[in-house]
């Protein structure tokens, strides 16, 4: 196998780069001269995402925590990650996991002291490393003080912090917004005799953003943890700000709480008040944005955000109109329609993410590769593959590094998540039969957002040696004795060598960051193939997103040595210009 040698070494991506947008930045590459216009450095970078009460617990109560986090950053520094990003680990009673927050500055209990977090930003920093925090501000936990104030009387200084409506004559909600968590979107507070909104649970009332008050507060926090060091912000359901004032009945969609009347003008202000003041990076979760209003966002010349988390591609496996319901009839042509039109969306002046999971999501191996025996191994290398070959910044997600699956829950009582809880309670509530509830329990064993929650597989150790202590917040994947990051470390087969090779792989090569992507089969429901091509430097990548053999037909011949990756270590010989490709088998060449 060859190196890319011929490439010059390029900066360290987390190196500074020029903040002005319209830089253009030349790489002497031997004789030649590279332009790559808008180099920046959180383009360049690979971030890896915390769920800290899933990470790593240091004191024996069963709940990751910051001092577990400090305690694994050389994991993190060896695998070769640039940013971490932390969920949520702001002060709350955790009725959604800390994205109820009851206090913006401080930390959460369980999860340590402010002493604790500042040492995190500092160990982070001393490993090369850099930092994101999750910014949750369309909601914030009714324990809030703002809240506790907003719902004491109607003249109450802090009442239009939240969004507070008269019921209609009958009494009812003012319109007919959901919950994304079962119910009403609607509560009912007595005290004052008018509803709150939440879209999410009743314990996180959305936060009234027409307010300047509320958003200079908001502005206020951000520049706190800025000024600490903290180098950017994942942003909760960003799209979800702005609220059209007429509050008009929805027909269901959970997209249409998203890209309100006044969502770009109050991106801007934040940027002008505060994002544009520090070298950090920002990245939405894009919930309801299309691949039409994505540059709106995202958009070089807009000032609003650097990337967002689009839901397309992830979502392909969910039934359009239930969220919750398995759609088994999902293409990989449509998957590969959904890459190509974001791709061309972003363009050259806008920016992209690529995730295959995440906190809300099933595990990607159990959704995208093959969870079984046979083919973990060689499936997660390939969707490692596909993930460093993306030309948008990679986010891996915890355990992913070591190709963790989705997790056998079985009743209800081994879920934890608000979401399932609730939808459970309303079933009930309803009058659901024991029937219609395991009914209902099989798309939960599918989708359940407890997947990614359940804890990181350290050891083949009790608890896999997430804990010290003799329980865990939530069950423990009974996989854990051959999957888990010390096993993965003493094989040099294993997915984790195998994603520390990709990482650094991506990062020897601008070309997979910044060179332009095309797909060469997007009809192939089998094989996704594409080529990445930066001035005269080209790459292909031809992954088999299936279990069985196939032959798939290039332009023309490739030789053994234009091969610089591949997740099988013993490969099939090409035949004239066929590539015989066995399950879930993944190359890269350079052509
Ligand atoms: O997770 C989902 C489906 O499984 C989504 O409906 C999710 O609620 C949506 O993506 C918004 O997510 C974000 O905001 C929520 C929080 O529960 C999620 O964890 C967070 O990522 C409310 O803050
Ligand atoms: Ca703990």
């Amino acid at each position: 196998m060859i190196t890319f040698a011929n490439y010059m070494k390029v900066e360290s991506a987390t190196s500074r780069i020029s903040l002005s947008h319209f830089i253009e930045f030349s790489l002497i590459k031997k004789n030649r001269v590279m332009h790559i216009n808008s180099r920046q450095w959180w383009k360049e970078v690979i971030i890896y995402q915390i769920y800290p009460r899933s990470f790593k617990d240091s004191n024996g109560d069963g709940i990751g925590d910051l001092r577990g986090i400090i305690s694994e950053l050389p994991h993190l520094k060896d695998l070769g990650v640039d940013v971490i990003w932390l969920s949520p680990m702001y002060k709350s009673p955790n009725a959604d996991n800390g994205y109820d927050i009851s206090d913006y500055q401080d930390i959460m209990t369980e999860f340590g002291s402010m002493a604790d977090f500042d040492d995190l930003l500092r160990g982070v920093h001393q490993q090369g490393l850099k930092l994101i925090i999750d910014l949750v501000v369309n909601h914030s936990s009714d324990e809030h003080h703002w809240f506790q104030e907003s719902r004491k009387s109607k003249d109450n200084p802090y009442r239009d912090y939240y969004i507070w409506k008269q019921p209609k004559a009958d009494g009812s909600p003012p319109n007919n917004w959901k919950s994304f968590f079962s119910g009403p979107a609607w509560d009912f507070d007595e005290a004052t005799g008018e509803y709150y909104l939440h879209l999410f649970d009743k314990k996180q009332p959305d936060l009234n953003w027409e307010n300047p008050k509320l958003r200079h507060d908001i502005y206020n926090m951000m520049h706190f943890w800025l000024k600490k060091g903290v180098d950017g912000f994942r942003m909760d359901v960003i799209p979800f700000l702005s609220k059209d004032q007429s509050f008009p009945d929805f027909n269901g969609g959970l997209n249409e709480y998203a890209n309100g009347p006044r969502i770009h003008e109050f991106l801007k202000e934040m940027n002008q008040e505060v994002l544009s003041k520090y070298d950090i990076m920002t990245v939405g979760e894009g919930f309801g944005v299309s691949s039409d209003q994505a540059h709106l966002y995202v958009g070089q010349n807009r000032d609003e955000l650097n990337m967002i988390f689009h839901f397309e591609y992830v979502s392909i496996d969910r039934d359009e109109k239930d969220f919750f319901k398995y759609n088994p009839n999902w293409k990989l042509s449509k998957f590969k329609e959904i890459i190509a039109r974001w791709d061309k969306a972003i363009g050259q002046d806008s920016w992209n993410s690529f995730y295959w999971g995440n906190h809300d999501n099933p595990r990607c191996i159990s959704r995208f590769g093959n969870d079984t025996p046979q083919y973990r191994t060689v499936s997660a290398k390939m969707l490692a593959i596909v993930l460093m070959t993306q030309r948008a910044t990679p986010y891996i997600y915890q355990g992913d590094e070591i190709g963790m699956t989705n997790t056998p829950f079985n009743g209800i009582e081994e879920f934890n998540d608000v979401q399932v809880l609730n939808a459970y309670r309303e079933l009930v509530a309803n009058g659901a039969t024991e029937n219609d509830i395991e009914e209902w329990l099989k798309d939960m064993r599918l989708f359940t957002r407890d997947h990614a929650r359940t804890p990181v597989q350290w050891r083949n150790a009790p608890n896999a040696g997430f804990t010290e202590g003799d329980k865990t917040w939530l069950k423990v994947n009974p996989n854990f004795k051959n999957i888990n990051v010390e096993n993965d470390a003493q094989n040099p087969d294993s997915i984790l060598h195998f994603y520390k090779k990709m990482i650094q792989f991506r990062k020897n090569n601008l070309l997979l960051v910044y060179g332009d992507y095309k797909d060469i089969a997007p009809l192939d429901e089998k094989i996704y193939a594409y080529t990445r091509t930066l001035g005269d430097d080209k790459m292909l990548i031809v992954n088999n997103f299936s279990d069985s053999n196939i032959n798939f037909e290039f332009e023309y011949p490739l030789s053994k040595n234009q091969l610089l990756i591949s997740n099988y270590t013993q490969i099939n010989d090409n035949k004239d210009n066929i590539l015989y490709l066995k399950p879930y088998e993944s190359r890269i060449y350079a052509l």
